[in-house]
């Protein structure tokens, strides 16, 4: 073992004892997609529309303190605008953040609508996209400076391929290498989280894993800056446990945000209510959050959930507010575990005892 392994493990010890001494007061965010009108690939939209412009204000009273962004959310027609207008924009949204007393958790380049990006951006084989594909996002990380974000997140939604001969993989992966260092090299403060997924829209997506994540960041120019943020349904997408995905980030101090959300097996992107399709898995990654203490250097709580599209309302917000319960009383579920016995059952290696009380303990059965 490393002696830098060595020291993380010590360090991660601490934490653990720090986070079981001073509980951790969470903090919750989303962003302005997740309130939507219920469009899907089959179908128009089911509910009335709801202008972004309105949505900060129901933030604060649901119990959310932070807003994620795409850059068009912030400003909207961004690819018609001059910088001095992207400015004068950032400057309102910004003013409409402090008024509300919103933070800005963070800005995501949304480059899988434009023309130029049909087939990628920073892995197309097309120069002229890549160059497209690499000015939005340097302005992303501008606007992110302006509204007073720490962090742009990449999702990179089309960088993959539908047939592997259509592009060259391992220079696709040496792209988005040097698209992280120009970003890096663009501000010196930024930080960049990247959001793995394994498929959808594309057929096979790079960078599918945290595990892909942390070794991008670890090759790149500064990986201090370079994170992950995980979303529970992506995880599961891959054939993997979200909360071992998380303990992998928590690990090499890489996890920068998370998507909570969940996943009914391997269908399309569900993004349902956290814990709705398997309440054991979201217990644990609260379990592993928790443990690790994440949220006390003010690291959020995201939601990356979906209303039901059978909903009916204007403007439907209980799959946010719902989630964020069912968070809170797992995080109450995780603090009255009997740690004691967990360690007892570990010693003696009676995982059936273990499991069975684990089951119980989440039913609220003594
Ligand atoms: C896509 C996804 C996105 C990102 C933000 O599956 O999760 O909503 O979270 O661009
Ligand atoms: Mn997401």
């Amino acid at each position: 073992m490393s002696r830098d392994w060595r020291r993380r493990g010590l360090k991660i010890e601490r934490v653990i004892q720090n986070s079981m001494s001073k509980p951790t007061t969470y903090r919750f965010s989303f962003g302005p997609w997740n309130i939507s009108e219920g469009a899907d690939p089959f179908g128009p939209e089911v509910r009335p529309a709801f202008p972004h412009e309105k949505k900060y204000a129901l933030y604060k009273p649901m119990g959310f303190d932070g807003v994620q962004f795409h850059d068009d959310d912030v400003v909207p027609g961004i690819d018609e605008l001059n910088s001095a207008q992207i400015s004068k924009q950032c400057a309102k949204v910004k003013k409409m953040l402090d008024n509300q007393g919103l933070t800005p958790e963070f800005v995501a380049p949304r480059l899988w609508f434009a023309p130029q990006t049909v087939d990628g951006g920073y892995t197309s084989n097309s120069a002229k996209d890549r160059k497209y594909a690499l000015d939005r996002t340097l302005r992303t990380i501008d606007i992110a400076r302006e509204i007073g974000s720490k962090a742009v997140v990449l999702w990179l939604a089309r960088e993959g391929s539908y047939i592997r001969e259509s592009k060259n993989a391992r220079l696709a992966y040496q792209r988005i290498l040097e698209t992280i260092n120009a970003m890096l090299a663009h501000d010196k403060d930024i930080e960049i989280w990247i959001e793995p997924k394994p498929n959808e829209p594309t057929d096979m997506a790079y960078v599918p894993t945290i595990g892909h994540t942390v070794a991008l960041a670890y090759a790149s120019s500064d990986p201090k800056r370079v994170k992950g943020l995980i979303e529970t349904a992506h995880a599961l997408l891959a054939g993997l446990d979200p909360s071992d995905e998380m303990a992998f980030a928590l690990a090499h101090d890489k996890l920068g945000s998370v998507h909570l959300n969940d996943q009914n097996g391997l269908k399309y992107d569900q993004d349902k209510n956290f814990g709705a399709a398997n309440l054991r898995t979201a217990y644990n990654q609260v379990r592993v959050l928790e443990e690790a203490g994440y949220g006390k250097k003010g690291e959020f709580i995201g939601l990356d959930v979906k209303a039901m599209r059978t909903q009916k309302g204007k403007c439907v917000t209980s799959h946010l507010t719902g989630s964020r319960e069912i968070f809170l009383h797992l995080v109450e579920k995780v603090r009255s575990t009997d740690e004691k016995l967990v360690q007892q059952f570990r010693d003696a290696r009676d995982y059936e005892a273990l499991e069975l009380y684990i089951l119980k303990h989440l039913m609220g059965i003594k």
